[in-house]
Protein backbone atom coordinates (compact mmCIF):
# COMPACT_ATOMS: atom_id res chain seq x y z
CA UNK A 1 0.00 0.00 0.00
CA UNK A 2 0.99 3.43 -0.88
CA UNK A 3 0.62 6.25 2.04
CA UNK A 4 0.40 9.84 1.21
CA UNK A 5 1.23 11.51 4.51
CA UNK A 6 -0.04 15.04 4.48
CA UNK A 7 3.02 17.63 6.11
CA UNK A 8 2.28 20.93 3.94
CA UNK A 9 -0.30 22.41 6.11
CA UNK A 10 1.36 25.84 7.82
CA UNK A 11 0.56 24.85 11.83
CA UNK A 12 -1.19 27.99 12.67
CA UNK A 13 -2.82 27.28 15.82
CA UNK A 14 0.23 25.80 17.39
CA UNK A 15 1.98 28.67 17.19
CA UNK A 16 4.28 30.18 18.42
CA UNK A 17 6.17 26.56 18.41
CA UNK A 18 5.68 26.69 14.25
CA UNK A 19 7.23 30.32 13.65
CA UNK A 20 10.38 28.43 12.98
CA UNK A 21 10.06 25.27 12.74
CA UNK A 22 7.32 23.22 10.76
CA UNK A 23 4.76 21.65 12.95
CA UNK A 24 5.23 18.44 11.29
CA UNK A 25 9.18 18.63 12.42
CA UNK A 26 8.04 19.50 15.90
CA UNK A 27 9.59 16.85 18.48
CA UNK A 28 7.49 14.32 19.95
CA UNK A 29 9.65 11.88 22.34
CA UNK A 30 12.61 10.60 19.99
CA UNK A 31 11.33 11.83 16.76
CA UNK A 32 9.64 15.00 14.13
CA UNK A 33 5.39 15.06 15.39
CA UNK A 34 5.22 13.61 11.41
CA UNK A 35 7.52 10.64 12.01
CA UNK A 36 5.06 8.71 14.11
CA UNK A 37 2.61 8.57 11.26
CA UNK A 38 5.08 7.60 8.33
CA UNK A 39 6.28 4.91 10.96
CA UNK A 40 2.70 3.57 11.77
CA UNK A 41 2.42 3.43 7.80
CA UNK A 42 5.67 1.93 7.40
CA UNK A 43 5.00 -0.59 10.54
CA UNK A 44 2.01 -1.32 9.49
CA UNK A 45 3.31 -2.97 5.96
CA UNK A 46 3.57 0.55 3.39
CA UNK A 47 5.98 0.10 0.74
CA UNK A 48 5.98 3.39 -0.45
CA UNK A 49 5.78 6.81 1.19
CA UNK A 50 4.46 9.85 -0.61
CA UNK A 51 4.88 13.11 1.62
CA UNK A 52 2.89 16.56 0.51
CA UNK A 53 5.20 19.39 1.82
CA UNK A 54 4.71 23.28 1.47
CA UNK A 55 5.18 24.67 4.31
CA UNK A 56 8.73 25.15 5.18
CA UNK A 57 9.18 21.76 2.77
CA UNK A 58 13.03 22.09 3.40
CA UNK A 59 13.06 20.33 6.56
CA UNK A 60 10.66 17.90 6.62
CA UNK A 61 12.87 16.45 3.46
CA UNK A 62 16.06 16.64 4.68
CA UNK A 63 14.63 14.54 7.92
CA UNK A 64 13.03 11.98 5.75
CA UNK A 65 15.78 11.95 2.18
CA UNK A 66 14.45 9.77 -0.84
CA UNK A 67 14.41 6.41 1.24
CA UNK A 68 13.22 6.07 4.98
CA UNK A 69 13.36 2.78 6.77
CA UNK A 70 14.49 1.17 3.65
CA UNK A 71 10.92 2.31 1.97
CA UNK A 72 11.15 4.65 -1.28
CA UNK A 73 9.97 8.39 -0.36
CA UNK A 74 8.52 10.54 -3.02
CA UNK A 75 7.47 14.43 -2.21
CA UNK A 76 4.69 16.47 -3.63
CA UNK A 77 4.76 20.04 -3.07
CA UNK A 78 1.10 22.02 -2.16
CA UNK A 79 2.45 25.46 -3.13
CA UNK A 80 -0.80 27.12 -1.78
CA UNK A 81 -2.32 25.18 1.53
CA UNK A 82 -6.06 24.76 -0.14
CA UNK A 83 -7.26 22.22 2.30
CA UNK A 84 -6.56 18.49 2.44
CA UNK A 85 -7.76 16.58 -0.55
CA UNK A 86 -6.16 19.67 -2.56
CA UNK A 87 -3.32 18.54 -0.76
CA UNK A 88 -3.70 14.97 -2.16
CA UNK A 89 -4.61 16.32 -5.46
CA UNK A 90 -0.76 17.37 -5.31
CA UNK A 91 0.47 13.90 -5.31
CA UNK A 92 -1.86 13.06 -8.32
CA UNK A 93 -0.50 15.85 -10.58
CA UNK A 94 3.05 14.62 -9.62
CA UNK A 95 1.95 11.22 -10.57
CA UNK A 96 2.46 10.15 -7.40
CA UNK A 97 -0.94 8.33 -7.52
CA UNK A 98 -1.07 4.88 -8.68
CA UNK A 99 -3.92 1.95 -7.10
CA UNK A 100 -5.08 1.95 -4.37
CA UNK A 101 -3.84 4.52 -1.47
CA UNK A 102 -3.96 5.50 2.06
CA UNK A 103 -3.83 9.22 3.25
CA UNK A 104 -2.65 9.71 7.07
CA UNK A 105 -2.34 13.18 8.30
CA UNK A 106 1.20 13.99 9.49
CA UNK A 107 0.11 15.48 12.83
CA UNK A 108 -1.90 12.52 14.19
CA UNK A 109 -0.72 9.79 16.15
CA UNK A 110 -2.07 6.42 15.56
CA UNK A 111 -1.21 2.80 16.71
CA UNK A 112 0.34 1.01 14.06
CA UNK A 113 -1.98 -1.87 14.55
CA UNK A 114 -4.97 0.31 13.70
CA UNK A 115 -3.33 1.19 10.24
CA UNK A 116 -2.76 -2.43 9.71
CA UNK A 117 -6.35 -2.99 9.43
CA UNK A 118 -7.09 0.01 7.85
CA UNK A 119 -4.62 -1.10 4.88
CA UNK A 120 -6.18 -4.54 5.08
CA UNK A 121 -9.60 -3.45 5.09
CA UNK A 122 -9.40 -1.20 1.88
CA UNK A 123 -12.00 0.86 1.18
CA UNK A 124 -11.94 2.24 4.89
CA UNK A 125 -11.58 5.25 7.88
CA UNK A 126 -10.17 4.82 11.34
CA UNK A 127 -12.50 6.06 13.57
CA UNK A 128 -12.62 6.79 17.04
CA UNK A 129 -14.82 6.43 19.97
CA UNK A 130 -15.59 9.63 21.87
CA UNK A 131 -17.59 11.09 24.72
CA UNK A 132 -18.58 14.73 22.80
CA UNK A 133 -18.33 13.88 18.96
CA UNK A 134 -19.51 17.50 18.48
CA UNK A 135 -16.44 19.10 17.60
CA UNK A 136 -15.34 16.28 15.04
CA UNK A 137 -16.14 14.80 11.82
CA UNK A 138 -18.69 12.31 12.97
CA UNK A 139 -19.97 8.94 10.69
CA UNK A 140 -23.00 7.25 10.25
CA UNK A 141 -22.82 3.49 9.96
CA UNK A 142 -25.21 1.16 8.37
CA UNK A 143 -25.02 -2.48 8.55
CA UNK A 144 -21.16 -2.18 9.93
CA UNK A 145 -20.86 0.12 6.58
CA UNK A 146 -20.07 3.66 6.76
CA UNK A 147 -22.90 5.34 4.83
CA UNK A 148 -21.78 9.32 5.68
CA UNK A 149 -19.59 11.78 7.54
CA UNK A 150 -21.25 15.21 9.31
CA UNK A 151 -18.77 17.80 9.96
CA UNK A 152 -18.90 19.53 13.64
CA UNK A 153 -22.85 18.56 14.15
CA UNK A 154 -25.03 19.23 16.76
CA UNK A 155 -26.83 16.29 16.74
CA UNK A 156 -24.28 13.50 16.07
CA UNK A 157 -25.34 10.62 14.79
CA UNK A 158 -22.93 8.34 16.04
CA UNK A 159 -20.01 8.75 19.01
CA UNK A 160 -17.53 7.86 16.29
CA UNK A 161 -15.24 10.52 15.11
CA UNK A 162 -13.55 10.33 12.03
CA UNK A 163 -9.65 9.53 12.86
CA UNK A 164 -8.07 11.35 9.81
CA UNK A 165 -6.32 7.77 8.53
CA UNK A 166 -8.42 6.69 5.23
CA UNK A 167 -7.60 3.56 2.68
CA UNK A 168 -8.95 4.72 -0.56
CA UNK A 169 -9.70 2.72 -3.61
CA UNK A 170 -7.58 3.49 -7.09
CA UNK A 171 -11.10 5.32 -8.34
CA UNK A 172 -10.72 7.99 -5.32
CA UNK A 173 -8.22 9.46 -7.72
CA UNK A 174 -10.88 11.12 -10.16
CA UNK A 175 -12.72 12.61 -6.99
CA UNK A 176 -10.10 14.81 -5.50
CA UNK A 177 -11.15 17.82 -6.86
CA UNK A 178 -14.19 18.32 -4.41
CA UNK A 179 -15.64 22.07 -4.68
CA UNK A 180 -14.49 24.40 -1.14
CA UNK A 181 -16.05 23.76 2.07
CA UNK A 182 -17.92 26.44 4.03
CA UNK A 183 -14.34 27.40 5.40
CA UNK A 184 -12.91 27.64 2.09
CA UNK A 185 -10.59 24.70 2.17
CA UNK A 186 -10.73 21.46 -0.44
CA UNK A 187 -11.18 18.58 2.11
CA UNK A 188 -10.61 14.98 2.41
CA UNK A 189 -13.15 14.32 3.88
CA UNK A 190 -15.72 15.17 1.02
CA UNK A 191 -13.92 12.82 -1.14
CA UNK A 192 -14.71 10.23 1.78
CA UNK A 193 -18.43 10.85 0.83
CA UNK A 194 -17.92 10.60 -2.92
CA UNK A 195 -16.35 7.00 -1.81
CA UNK A 196 -18.90 6.16 0.24
CA UNK A 197 -21.88 6.60 -2.27
CA UNK A 198 -19.85 3.86 -4.97
CA UNK A 199 -17.75 1.91 -2.36
CA UNK A 200 -18.79 -0.09 0.79
CA UNK A 201 -16.05 1.73 3.36
CA UNK A 202 -15.39 -0.34 6.53
CA UNK A 203 -15.17 2.07 9.70
CA UNK A 204 -11.91 0.60 11.33
CA UNK A 205 -12.48 1.48 14.95
CA UNK A 206 -9.29 2.45 17.28
CA UNK A 207 -8.54 2.62 20.93
CA UNK A 208 -6.46 5.77 20.70
CA UNK A 209 -5.77 8.75 18.65
CA UNK A 210 -4.69 11.92 18.73
CA UNK A 211 -4.55 14.62 16.64
CA UNK A 212 -1.87 17.70 17.91
CA UNK A 213 -2.97 20.89 16.72
CA UNK A 214 -2.18 23.24 19.60
CA UNK A 215 0.70 23.62 21.64
CA UNK A 216 -0.80 21.61 24.60
CA UNK A 217 -1.65 18.93 22.19
CA UNK A 218 1.99 18.54 21.60
CA UNK A 219 2.68 18.17 25.40
CA UNK A 220 -0.02 15.47 25.25
CA UNK A 221 1.49 13.39 22.31
CA UNK A 222 4.68 13.81 23.98
CA UNK A 223 2.73 12.15 27.34
CA UNK A 224 1.60 9.51 25.00
CA UNK A 225 5.08 8.95 23.40
CA UNK A 226 7.07 9.16 26.04
CA UNK A 227 5.30 7.01 28.22
CA UNK A 228 4.97 4.47 25.86
CA UNK A 229 9.08 4.02 25.29
CA UNK A 230 11.05 1.39 27.30
CA UNK A 231 13.80 2.54 29.75
CA UNK A 232 17.17 2.17 28.53
CA UNK A 233 20.50 3.83 29.60
CA UNK A 234 23.10 4.47 26.66
CA UNK A 235 24.48 7.92 28.17
CA UNK A 236 26.88 8.90 30.73
CA UNK A 237 24.87 8.55 34.07
CA UNK A 238 26.24 9.21 37.40
CA UNK A 239 26.66 6.89 40.04
CA UNK A 240 25.68 9.00 42.47
CA UNK A 241 22.19 10.41 40.20
CA UNK A 242 19.19 8.37 41.24
CA UNK A 243 16.95 7.22 38.32
CA UNK A 244 13.17 5.24 38.41
CA UNK A 245 10.76 4.46 36.54
CA UNK A 246 10.89 4.54 33.01
CA UNK A 247 13.88 6.71 31.68
CA UNK A 248 15.48 6.93 28.34
CA UNK A 249 19.24 8.03 28.48
CA UNK A 250 20.33 8.69 24.74
CA UNK A 251 24.18 7.87 23.71
CA UNK A 252 25.96 11.15 24.45
CA UNK A 253 23.80 12.66 26.87
CA UNK A 254 25.38 13.15 30.36
CA UNK A 255 23.03 12.78 34.36
CA UNK A 256 25.22 14.81 36.83
CA UNK A 257 25.50 13.40 40.74
CA UNK A 258 22.72 13.95 42.94
CA UNK A 259 20.37 14.05 39.97
CA UNK A 260 16.34 12.77 40.20
CA UNK A 261 14.93 11.70 37.77
CA UNK A 262 11.39 10.34 38.18
CA UNK A 263 9.87 8.60 34.31
CA UNK A 264 8.72 8.26 32.22
CA UNK A 265 11.72 11.04 30.94
CA UNK A 266 13.56 10.93 27.75
CA UNK A 267 16.92 12.84 27.72
CA UNK A 268 18.72 12.97 24.07
CA UNK A 269 22.03 12.66 22.57
CA UNK A 270 24.26 15.77 23.88
CA UNK A 271 22.02 16.75 26.41
CA UNK A 272 23.30 17.89 30.27
CA UNK A 273 21.08 17.38 32.87
CA UNK A 274 22.44 18.46 36.29
CA UNK A 275 24.23 18.25 38.77
CA UNK A 276 20.79 18.45 41.34
CA UNK A 277 18.32 18.37 39.18
CA UNK A 278 14.99 16.57 39.47
CA UNK A 279 13.26 16.03 36.54
CA UNK A 280 9.67 14.40 36.26
CA UNK A 281 7.97 12.35 33.56
CA UNK A 282 6.44 12.94 31.09
CA UNK A 283 9.49 14.99 30.03
CA UNK A 284 11.44 15.60 27.16
CA UNK A 285 14.90 17.14 27.26
CA UNK A 286 15.82 17.66 23.60
CA UNK A 287 19.37 17.07 22.05
CA UNK A 288 22.11 19.85 23.28
CA UNK A 289 19.55 20.95 25.81
CA UNK A 290 20.75 21.70 29.34
CA UNK A 291 19.32 21.34 32.67
CA UNK A 292 21.33 22.75 35.66
CA UNK A 293 22.10 23.05 39.41
CA UNK A 294 18.62 22.97 41.50
CA UNK A 295 16.34 22.97 38.19
CA UNK A 296 12.81 21.07 38.30
CA UNK A 297 11.42 20.13 35.44
CA UNK A 298 7.99 18.69 35.30
CA UNK A 299 6.01 17.12 32.58
CA UNK A 300 7.75 19.57 30.05
CA UNK A 301 8.95 19.73 26.45
CA UNK A 302 12.42 21.53 26.35
CA UNK A 303 13.65 21.43 22.74
CA UNK A 304 16.61 21.10 21.16
CA UNK A 305 19.59 23.35 22.47
CA UNK A 306 17.28 25.13 25.40
CA UNK A 307 19.02 26.01 28.53
CA UNK A 308 17.30 26.10 32.04
CA UNK A 309 20.60 26.26 33.86
CA UNK A 310 20.26 27.48 37.41
CA UNK A 311 17.40 27.46 39.83
CA UNK A 312 14.19 27.28 37.79
CA UNK A 313 10.79 25.52 37.91
CA UNK A 314 9.48 24.41 35.04
CA UNK A 315 5.93 22.63 34.35
CA UNK A 316 3.52 21.37 32.12
CA UNK A 317 4.96 23.84 29.55
CA UNK A 318 6.94 23.99 25.73
CA UNK A 319 10.34 25.59 25.02
CA UNK A 320 11.13 25.84 21.98
CA UNK A 321 14.51 25.25 20.67
CA UNK A 322 17.34 27.46 22.49
CA UNK A 323 15.09 29.24 24.56
CA UNK A 324 17.06 30.84 27.60
CA UNK A 325 16.24 30.84 30.78
CA UNK A 326 17.57 32.92 32.80
CA UNK A 327 18.53 32.10 36.60
CA UNK A 328 15.55 31.89 39.04
CA UNK A 329 12.90 31.87 36.40
CA UNK A 330 9.44 30.18 38.09
CA UNK A 331 6.76 29.27 35.71
CA UNK A 332 3.24 28.80 37.23
CA UNK A 333 1.04 25.76 36.06
CA UNK A 334 -2.22 26.27 37.99
CA UNK A 335 -4.62 29.00 38.83
CA UNK A 336 -5.89 29.56 42.06
CA UNK A 337 -9.38 29.83 41.08
CA UNK A 338 -8.63 26.34 40.38
CA UNK A 339 -10.03 26.98 36.50
CA UNK A 340 -8.29 25.31 33.18
CA UNK A 341 -6.14 27.08 31.48
CA UNK A 342 -6.29 29.68 28.86
CA UNK A 343 -3.62 29.82 25.43
CA UNK A 344 -4.11 32.47 23.15
CA UNK A 345 -4.69 30.56 19.97
CA UNK A 346 -5.03 32.93 16.48
CA UNK A 347 -5.78 35.59 18.44
CA UNK A 348 -8.46 33.92 20.72
CA UNK A 349 -7.97 33.15 24.65
CA UNK A 350 -9.25 29.76 24.60
CA UNK A 351 -9.56 26.73 27.34
CA UNK A 352 -7.11 24.42 27.24
CA UNK A 353 -8.79 21.68 29.00
CA UNK A 354 -6.12 21.52 31.62
CA UNK A 355 -6.00 22.36 35.41
CA UNK A 356 -2.60 22.03 34.66
CA UNK A 357 -0.36 23.78 31.96
CA UNK A 358 2.26 26.69 32.25
CA UNK A 359 3.94 28.42 29.32
CA UNK A 360 5.09 27.30 25.97
CA UNK A 361 8.53 30.10 24.68
CA UNK A 362 8.88 29.74 20.66
CA UNK A 363 12.48 29.41 19.74
CA UNK A 364 15.17 31.58 21.51
CA UNK A 365 12.93 33.21 24.30
CA UNK A 366 15.59 34.84 26.49
CA UNK A 367 13.77 35.39 30.44
CA UNK A 368 15.79 37.37 32.83
CA UNK A 369 16.36 35.91 35.95
CA UNK A 370 14.17 35.61 38.54
CA UNK A 371 10.97 36.27 35.92
CA UNK A 372 8.21 34.60 37.27
CA UNK A 373 5.82 33.49 34.29
CA UNK A 374 2.11 32.97 34.92
CA UNK A 375 -0.15 29.60 33.73
CA UNK A 376 -0.80 29.85 30.00
CA UNK A 377 1.47 32.52 29.10
CA UNK A 378 2.65 32.74 24.97
CA UNK A 379 6.23 34.18 24.45
CA UNK A 380 6.68 34.26 21.06
CA UNK A 381 10.43 33.54 19.20
CA UNK A 382 12.67 35.74 20.21
CA UNK A 383 10.68 37.66 22.71
CA UNK A 384 12.40 38.57 26.06
CA UNK A 385 11.58 39.69 29.61
CA UNK A 386 13.27 41.88 32.30
CA UNK A 387 15.01 40.89 35.36
CA UNK A 388 12.49 40.03 38.19
CA UNK A 389 9.53 40.46 35.83
CA UNK A 390 6.01 39.00 36.59
CA UNK A 391 4.84 38.41 32.88
CA UNK A 392 1.11 37.45 33.08
CA UNK A 393 0.63 39.06 29.39
CA UNK A 394 1.19 37.04 25.74
CA UNK A 395 4.60 39.01 24.67
P1 LIG B 1 -4.87 21.05 9.73
O1 LIG B 1 -4.51 20.68 11.13
O2 LIG B 1 -6.28 21.30 9.39
O3 LIG B 1 -4.01 22.30 9.27
P2 LIG B 1 -2.58 22.76 9.71
O4 LIG B 1 -1.68 21.62 10.04
O5 LIG B 1 -2.06 23.69 8.67
O6 LIG B 1 -2.81 23.55 11.05
P3 LIG B 1 -3.58 24.92 11.36
O7 LIG B 1 -5.02 24.65 11.17
O8 LIG B 1 -3.19 25.13 12.77
O9 LIG B 1 -3.02 26.00 10.48
O10 LIG B 1 -4.33 19.94 8.74
C1 LIG B 1 -4.49 18.56 8.88
C2 LIG B 1 -3.34 17.87 8.18
O11 LIG B 1 -3.34 18.13 6.80
C3 LIG B 1 -2.00 18.30 8.68
O12 LIG B 1 -1.16 17.17 8.69
C4 LIG B 1 -1.54 19.30 7.64
C5 LIG B 1 -2.18 18.80 6.39
N1 LIG B 1 -2.58 19.84 5.43
C6 LIG B 1 -1.94 19.91 4.20
O13 LIG B 1 -1.02 19.12 3.91
N2 LIG B 1 -2.36 20.85 3.30
C7 LIG B 1 -3.37 21.71 3.57
O14 LIG B 1 -3.71 22.53 2.70
C8 LIG B 1 -4.01 21.65 4.87
C9 LIG B 1 -5.11 22.60 5.22
C10 LIG B 1 -3.58 20.69 5.75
Amino acid sequence: MKAVVLAAGKGTRIRPLSETVPKPMLPVADRPLSAHAVDAAIDAGADEIVLVVGYEAEAVREHFGATYRDVPVSYAVQTEQNGTADAVNAARKAGLLEGPFAVLNGDNLYEPAAIERLFERTPAVCAVAVDDPRNYGVLSTDDGTVSGIVEKPDEPPTNLANAGAYAFPAKAREWLEVPASERGEHEITDVLSRVIEEFAVTPVTVDRWMDVGRPWELLEANEWKIGDLEGRIDGDVSDAAHLEGNVVVEDGATVKPGVVIEGPVLIRSGATVGPNAYVRGATLIGEDASVGNAVEIKNSVVSAGAAVNHLSYVGDSVLGRAVNFGAGTTVANLRHDDDDVTFTVKGERVSTGRRKFGVVAGDGVKTGINSSLTPGLRLDAGATTRPGETVDRDR
